[in-house]
């Protein structure tokens, strides 16, 4: 009885917490749920997916990704042309409007890992360094989901 109430109290007290923070922040940027796909073998390129928030009151913008484990990091959107999925670079990147949010998953807005240096293997994680044209840059991993997957494993939030 007396060792289970301070737990009990601690747990409560770390949930409001928990619920409330961004998985990484730089300046007015929150970054959430970054994640990837794992690779086959001969693949050579891997999408790269998460969840920017602007709490800022000014615009701005994903103007360049870079990691070590590819040769390049593109900035992609796909878009419906007739039935055929289209993919195209971004070359100015991704804007922000302040208070938006923006999600880069499948299907939409990614990121295009070119020239992966190995395979994506799934439950390791990719760094990335994202560079806002206003916030500057910070690095971030990338959790590696199942082949396919469509959506980032819940975290328990
Ligand atoms: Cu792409």
């Amino acid at each position: 009885m007396s060792i289970v109430r301070p737990i009990l109290a601690g747990v409560l007290l770390l949930l409001p917490v928990i619920a409330n923070a961004a998985d990484y922040k730089v300046g007015a940027i929150e970054i959430n749920q970054p994640w990837t796909r794992a690779t086959p073998p001969t693949a050579p390129s891997g999408g790269g997916y998460l969840v920017l928030t602007n709490t800022g009151s000014t615009s701005d913008r994903l103007i360049a990704v870079t990691s070590p484990s590819a040769s390049k990091v593109e900035l992609h959107e796909m878009t419906m042309d007739g039935s055929i999925m289209r993919m195209r670079e971004l070359p100015k990147g991704i804007e922000l409007a302040p208070g938006a949010t923006v999600t880069l998953k499948p299907g939409g807005l990614h990121m295009m890992f070119m020239e992966l240096k190995a395979p994506f293997a799934k439950d390791t994680k990719v760094p990335a360094t994202l560079v806002f044209e206003k916030a500057g840059s910070i690095t971030v991993e990338l959790t590696v989901q199942a082949m396919g997957a469509s959506a980032p494993a819940q975290h328990g939030r």
